[in-house]
């Protein structure tokens, strides 16, 4: 659906503008998000089976394999035209801030520069003992590899369920959301927390919150606008009309 000329004249005048973004927006680069049901990466697996400490421990070889084969999608993928949007979109704000849940380094590959990882990255892995990254290892055979370090087991450097998020990229992530003019959540479920509570953290600060998803999410009723629609098409449409109207700042 194309944006609406009211939130065209509200982004004019923005200078803060907040994104966030989840697994859909890599969708469309063939990249399965987690709840598609066929598709989806935990069509046959729980959460709960995979991305927790317990599973890592109960079953360490099996996550470390899923970990790899995601791994490998992911090399293997380019940005969508959603992710170059966003690279874009960064050029015409003053303050722009990109936050994500997407562990698949995506929107840097894109050209995003300054992205905050909420949940990782799963092109980065580290020693489960030390819970410091680790860039090369001898490769023993052993799945998962040991820490060259301490022998203890690697694992991928992304935030699992009942983990922590990482303190820095979160008050990072929290202070964009509650400062912000307009705030862009895009291809995200909003059903994963602390990450879902931000766009009404938003909200409840006062700014505008647009939410761009082709389903309707336990947030969509409380957007100012709810564009449904796929990122890939929605986002480049959306900058396409900001570069046709210019800014009403004067910047
Ligand atoms: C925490 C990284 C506390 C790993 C992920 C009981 C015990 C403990 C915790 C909890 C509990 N109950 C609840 C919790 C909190 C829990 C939580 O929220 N659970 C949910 C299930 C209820 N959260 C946590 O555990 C977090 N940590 O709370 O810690 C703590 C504090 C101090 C000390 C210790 C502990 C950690 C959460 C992070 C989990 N890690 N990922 C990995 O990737 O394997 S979560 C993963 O799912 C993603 O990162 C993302 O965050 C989340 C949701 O995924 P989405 O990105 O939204 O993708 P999804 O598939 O769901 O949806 C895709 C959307 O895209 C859909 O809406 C679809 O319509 C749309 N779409 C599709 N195509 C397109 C599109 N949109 C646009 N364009 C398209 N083309």
């Amino acid at each position: 659906m194309k944006p609406p000329v009211a939130l065209i004249d509200k982004l004019r005048s923005t200078r803060r503008l907040t994104v966030l973004t989840g697994a859909g927006v890599s969708a469309e680069s063939g990249v399965p998000t987690f709840r598609d049901a066929q598709t989806g990466l935990w069509a046959n697996f729980k959460p709960e089976d995979l991305a927790t400490p317990r599973a890592f421990l109960r079953n360490p070889k099996l996550v470390w394999e899923w970990y790899a084969w995601r791994r490998g999608l992911v090399a293997t993928v380019q940005p969508n035209p959603a992710h170059l949007a966003l690279v874009e979109m960064e050029k015409l704000f003053p303050e722009f801030t990109l936050i994500t849940q997407n562990v698949d380094g995506l929107h840097q590959r894109a050209g995003s520069r300054n992205v905050i990882e909420l949940h990782g990255n799963i092109t980065r892995t580290k020693c489960f003992q030390e819970n410091t990254v680790v860039t090369d290892w001898p490769d023993t055979g052993d799945v998962p590899p040991k820490c060259p370090r301490c022998g203890g087991l690697l694992r991928p450097d992304v935030v699992w369920f009942e983990e922590a998020l990482p303190e820095k990229e979160l008050n990072a992530a929290t202070h964009a959301s509650l400062t912000c003019d307009v705030f862009l959540s895009v291809g995200t479920s909003s059903l994963v927390y602390p990450a879902a509570g931000l766009p009404g953290a938003a909200l409840n600060a006062g700014a505008t919150v647009v939410e761009i998803n082709p389903q309707p999410t336990p947030f969509t009723d409380r957007a100012h606008f709810a564009l449904a629609g796929p990122a890939g098409i929605v986002l480049p449409e959306l900058l396409a009309m900001l570069r046709a109207t210019p800014r009403g700042d004067g910047e």
